[in-house]
Parts: C-alpha cells; structure tokens; sequence
C-alpha cells in the first residue's frame, strides 16, 4: 500500500473510536434495565429496515471484554461509548439501579487497564420509556432536571475516571428525526413548533448539566456532539448564497451558535418567529445559556458528508423526500424547505450505497469554520464509511474502499490542524460493526466485523478487517503514515 505522508498531529492526540449503547449492547432486558423509547419503537411495525432491534445487538453487553480486549490490541487512545440512562435510572429517574453502574465501571476500568481515555456520551437518543410515559420526554421542561439529575449520578460515580464528557449526541439529528420527519421516537410528522420546543429543553438540559458538572468541580473536557452538514452554495447567482447563509443558520448554527455562544443566529431566529415556530423560553433561559456556554471547552462534530444549497421555490421540495435506508443507490430524494432552500446532489462527489456525499474536504471546511466562528477545540467524535462488507471463506475482510476513505478525511484533518485548528481526538464510526438505526446490520461501519445478519442467530464472533491493521498503524504512528 501507498505510504503517504500526513500533516503533523500533536503529541498526545486521540485516536479513537466510536460507539452508542442501544446500537451495540443487547442485553435490553438485563442488569436491571428499564425500557427505553428505542425498545418501544423498534416494535412498530415499519420503522426499521426489516424490523431490526438492538434487543440482542453485537451482544458487547457480553463481550465487553473481548472488544475492549480487541481496542488495546489496535492501540485506541480513546473509546468513546454512551451510557443507556436505563441501566442507571430504569425509571428515568428515583433509585439507582447498581447493576448498571456497575457494568459501566467495569467498562470504564477496562479502558484504563489499557491506558485507553474513556469518552463518555451521556444521551445518545435512548430515553427511559417511563419518562415518555409520564410527561413525554423531550416535549416537557420536566425532563430538564431530569436529564441533570441522571448527569450528576454519572459525574459522582465516574467523575474521578472519566476525563471527557459529550453531553448529548446529535441533538439536531435525534428531533429532526423524531418531530419533523417521524423516523425516530416519538415518530411525530412536521411538528415544526413542537421540534424547537424540544430542542430548547435539550439545549437547557445541556447547558444545566454543564454547569452542574462545573459546580461539582469537574474538571475535565465537556461539551456536545453535533452532526455537521457543511454547505457548498450551487453557484455565485446571489440568490443560491443566500439560500447557503439560511441553510447555515437553520440547520448548522441554530445549535452550535447555542452551544458556543449562548444564543440561536438571528435571521434565523426572525423567521421562525413570523412562521409561530419560535420556541417559548423560560425566564432566564437565555442567561442560563450564555453561561454553560463559557463553560464547554470543546466543539464536537460527527462528520459524514457536506450538501450543495439552492434556492428552493415556494411550491419546491419539502424536508421529507424519502430517505435511502436500503443501500439502493440512487433511492433517496431531494429535499429542502420551500422558499428558503434546497440541497441537490453535487455533481463532483462520490456517493455511498446509501448516497451519502463523500467529501473529505467537507470535514477539513467543519475544522475552519468552528475555530474561526468559536475559537474552540474540536473533537471528531464520528466519521466513517457505511459499507456492505463481505466475509471470505478464511474470515478475512478487504475492506479497502474504507480505508481510502478513512485515509483521505484523516488527511484533511491533518490539513486543518497545520492551519493552526485545535483537534482534541479523532473517533471513527465505529469500532465494531452495530446496528444503524434505520438500516439495519447490513450496513457496517466497523474495523471488527460482527457475524450477525438482520435476523437473530449468527454466531457474533469476531473478525478483524484489513481496516483493522491499517488504522493499528496510523496511530503507532501519530498518523505519519497513511
Ligand atoms: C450518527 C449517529 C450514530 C450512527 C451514525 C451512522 O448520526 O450518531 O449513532 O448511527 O450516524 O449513521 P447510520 O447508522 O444512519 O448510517
């Protein structure tokens, strides 16, 4: 293979990868665990890609061992991994269930027996179904000092051990997907008021617990996890760029402008005001806001893929086109929101088989503007390939087109950090392959593949992918070689 010669990462960096609890545990019904929204969900007919659950998922809630055994093997420097809020709180919220910590120490001590740096996400969208049932989740202020209250418990029990805490995972992709669009819990449709309502709890929620975490005197790095979908603008027709600038601070700045300054983007916040949009805030929310956001110390961005904005007629797409949850290139639609803007294909990337944009730049753009426009560290707390992988008769899996596509981001991030951005960590999505959401176990992310299928019953042993040994050699190297 091609050796080339990345750009200088610091000392020290983290070279990680990434997991969440409901794609990789199993165990849905033991040590104590409540049930979540998740395992609720999966049960409705239609939702996921031919009706897979997490209830058995890669089994790690088993394995644990064997794939943090697998990590050090590589030479992780860091594992970021969520905690299910119902192995601690079945209920949501009241008794802790010990169980659960437990099982959660035992992670976080077989990290360290390594000298792995655990990075912990403390929501990544499975929500104790008995706050859904009692107030309805996200949709009411109570789950504030609910969501604070379960923090707390796991700065208490593992603040002395964890160093590095993302409060929430993709905020913006867990509500467009659960009121906008209906593909996640609670499945509700073009609820556009309802959607940022919700997501002024989930910002207060956040900045609550960041100063929690502060008030308990915690030290470490603390911030959130964002999914970023930087933007090209079609052409310099005028019209185009500003359907670019909406674009931004309607999808982009409306939450990391929140997190890193403590107010949302005004334009965007005037237009949603006209259209009864608005989310209705509390009596010194916006204060509350402004102080968490002094106190976070890093950006987090899960990067997978950039967009094009146009222009977007008044009677032109709306923001539920079909979704390709198949790996049938090609299925997905276009979509935008009428009058304000659109995001066609662009024309000079390549697609996945789920027609994502593969755009290697597009994470070296996200590195810019985040230090130029917050002056933060960054954190990559996601990037990867989704793939069909195939398993040969010896259990080896050639995996190059993941390679190329690890190598090639690797490198643009290399790039940013010359530039003078400050990278923190680099995780991978994922570790090994889990369960996507809404397609199922065929679409592998992993440099561990798991023998398991959408149906229950292979063996989920263990195999590692030629992407395996190559990134055990980017990080003995400090990615020197590539
Ligand atoms: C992010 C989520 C992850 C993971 C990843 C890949 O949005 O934080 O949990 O699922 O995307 O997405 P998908 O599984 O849809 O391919």
């Amino acid at each position: 293979m091609e050796q080339m010669k990345a750009a200088g990462f610091p000392e020290g960096f983290l070279w990680g990868s990434a997991s969440a609890a409901y794609q990789i545990e199993g165990g849905w019904q033991e040590g104590g665990k409540g049930v979540t929204n998740w395992d609720t969900f999966v049960r409705i007919p239609g939702k996921t890609f031919k009706a897979t659950t997490g209830d058995v998922a890669v089994d790690h809630y088993h394995r644990y061992k064997e794939d943090i055994a697998l990590m050090a093997e590589m030479g992780l420097k860091t594992y970021r991994f969520s905690i299910s809020w119902a192995r601690i709180y079945p209920e949501g919220k009241g008794k802790v269930n010990e169980e659960g910590v437990a099982f959660y120490q035992n992670i976080i001590d077989e990290c360290l027996k390594y000298r792995i740096e655990p990075m912990v996400t403390i929501y990544h969208w499975d929500l104790p179904q008995a706050l859904v049932d009692a107030y309805q989740g996200w949709e009411s202020p109570q789950i504030i000092d609910d969501f604070v209250n379960y923090a707390k418990t796991l700065f208490t029990r593992f603040g002395d051990k964890v160093k590095y805490w993302i409060t929430l995972n993709e905020q913006n992709i867990f509500t467009s997907l659960g009121w906008l669009t209906a593909q996640h819990p609670p499945g509700k449709f073009d609820d556009q008021k309802m959607f940022y309502q919700v997501n002024h709890h989930a910002f207060m929620a956040h900045a609550k617990t960041v100063l929690a975490y502060r008030e308990m005197g915690g030290k470490g790095e603390i911030g959130a996890s964002f999914a970023y979908t930087p933007s090209y603008a079609l052409d310099c027709k005028p019209i185009n760029a500003m359907a670019k600038a909406n674009y931004d601070d309607l999808k982009n700045y409306w939450w990391m402008d929140v997190y890193a300054y403590g107010r949302y983007p005004i334009a965007a916040l005037t237009y949603l005001r006209k259209k009864g949009f608005a989310p209705d805030m509390a009596e010194g929310d916006e204060e509350i806001l402004r102080k968490a956001a002094k106190e976070i110390t890093f950006m987090g961005v899960n990067y997978y893929q950039s967009c094009v904005c146009e222009y977007n007629p008044i009677d032109g797409v709306t923001p539920y086109g079909t979704m390709n949850t198949s790996g049938v290139k090609g299925s997905a639609q276009e979509v935008g929101i009428q009058g304000i803007y659109k995001n066609p294909a662009n024309p000079y990337l390549l697609t996945t088989d789920w027609d994502w944009s593969i755009d290697p730049s597009g994470l070296w753009f996200c590195c810019r503007e985040i230090t130029s426009r917050y002056g933060l560290p960054i954190i990559i707390s996601e990037n990867g390939l989704g793939a069909f992988d195939k398993k040969t008769e010896k259990n080896e899996i050639h995996d190059e087109y993941r390679i190329c596509y690890l190598k090639e981001h690797i490198k643009a991030l290399g790039e940013a950090i010359e530039e003078g951005c400050q990278v923190l960590a680099y995780c991978t999505w994922s570790f090994t392959d889990l369960l996507s959401w809404l397609n199922g176990y065929q679409k592998r992310y992993g440099f561990v593949y798991v023998d398991r299928e959408e149906e229950e019953g292979g063996t989920l042993n263990r195999y590692k992918k030629d992407s395996f040994y190559w990134y055990q050699n980017v990080i003995r190297t400090n990615g020197v070689e590539l």
